[in-house]
């Protein structure tokens, strides 16, 4: 049985790091994580490692077939998706777990980390970036509060990388000790507590290279009780990318490609409730902020809280704060929504939301035969 320890060497947790093992021919290695990617490495048997940690217990996947959370391209050259990852949310697979009156909602996911995988982020501007199952951000993550969320990691990069989850949960769970080696699995089983709305990343050092390349994503915990409004709901990510290699960014974005949203605005209606789901994951500069127009909005810090802490147009955050923004706008028409720091938004990270009135045909036709019926009585009583 080989065995590679590899220890979690950070200088500024030298003391009593723990140990992790990757064991790579654990006879449990028949339960490794297949899908129906067309990534061949993660159905290789040859690298069904598990982790054993010398400190706490064996953590291992049920041998299910997994389904990714989102497809896994081909080739290195990535393109993602900015409309289509706007509005989607991964509820992960469902089972339940039945014992006496109570059930718990279980919710598994398969993130896969590659480091290899080429971006163009401005024309003719290609960038190394790392993700999670191929897109930067990676995919949102949501689940209940109560329910048990079973991550399955696959490190099918290069470089040591690992995934540590904001929220409540123990301390082998949380990502930072355990590094996950290239070719190595992991899964990371927590409840989802509290309700709000947390960023996941790699957590491997130096962490700065790690989140700059592009390896986070949002998890989001809806409240049990008291479910939010319906509404108009999107996730908003704001990034950057150092394509020179000097700790400076280059670009500046909101959901991976700058003025993606300026080109492809979002389309939402008039008088409809429009949720916010906003973090930062930007890199190297010290805050991010997002400023709104012609409007203001709810801004409830950390989504952590059903009653909003600020009525705002403008909201401020240092790497990996975030809230949720909820607005409705009146009137019909584009509105720009970009950093009110000018560099930013020059670098790219601005948008348009275009607000569209649904029932104007409607309503036009509607006071046509309003105004009509008004004046055909009179029309008849003047003609008589
Ligand atoms: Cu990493």
């Amino acid at each position: 049985m080989a065995i590679i320890t590899t220890a979690f060497a950070l200088s500024a947790f030298s003391t009593s790091s723990p140990v992790v093992n990757v064991v790579q021919d654990d006879p449990r290695k028949k339960n490794i994580i297949s899908d129906n990617s067309n990534n061949s490495n993660i159905n290789d048997p040859s690298l069904g490692h598990h982790i054993t940690t010398t400190s706490h217990a064996l953590f291992d996947t049920t041998g299910d077939i997994l389904d990714p959370t989102s497809q896994v391209t081909s080739g290195k050259r990535i393109a993602i998706d900015p409309m289509k990852y706007l509005r989607t949310f991964s509820y992960g697979r469902v089972s339940t777990n039945s014992a006496g009156d109570t059930s718990t909602t279980i919710r598994e996911f398969t993130l896969i980390a590659s480091d290899d995988k080429i971006m163009e982020v401005s024309p003719g501007v290609f960038y190394n970036v790392w993700t999670f199952n191929g897109t930067i951000p990676g995919p949102t993550i949501r689940a209940t509060e109560g329910d048990l969320v079973r991550i399955h990691f696959v490190n099918n990069g290069s470089k040591p990388h690992s995934i540590h989850f904001h929220g409540i949960h123990s301390s082998e769970m949380d990502g930072v000790f355990d590094m996950v080696s290239p070719g190595g699995q992991f899964v990371y089983e927590f409840y989802a507590e509290p309700f709000g709305v947390f960023p996941y990343h790699c957590h491997m050092q130096p962490l700065e290279e790690h989140i700059s390349h592009g390896l986070y994503g949002v998890y989001i915990v809806d409240p049990k009780n008291k479910p939010r409004p319906t509404a108009d709901e999107m996730v908003m990510v704001m990034n950057g990318y150092d394509t020179d290699s000097d700790k400076e960014n280059n670009f500046y974005t909101v959901n991976g490609i700058p003025y993606y949203y300026m080109h492809h605005p979002i389309q939402i209606e008039k008088g409809r409730l429009v949720r916010v789901y906003l973090v930062n994951m930007l890199e190297f500069d010290p805050i991010n902020n997002f400023h709104l127009h012609a409007n203001m909005y709810q801004l409830y810090r950390s989504g952590t809280s059903l009653t909003p802490d600020e009525y705002t147009d403008m909201v401020t955050m240092s790497q990996g704060e975030r809230g949720i923004l909820e607005f409705t706008y009146k009137y019909p028409g584009p509105y720009m929504f970009h950093a009110h720091k000018t560099e930013f938004a020059e670098k790219g990270w601005m948008g348009t939301f275009l607000v569209k009135d649904e029932n104007r045909s409607m309503n036009e036709s509607n006071s046509v035969k309003s105004i009509t019926n008004t004046l055909q009585p009179l029309v008849g009583r003047g003609s008589d």
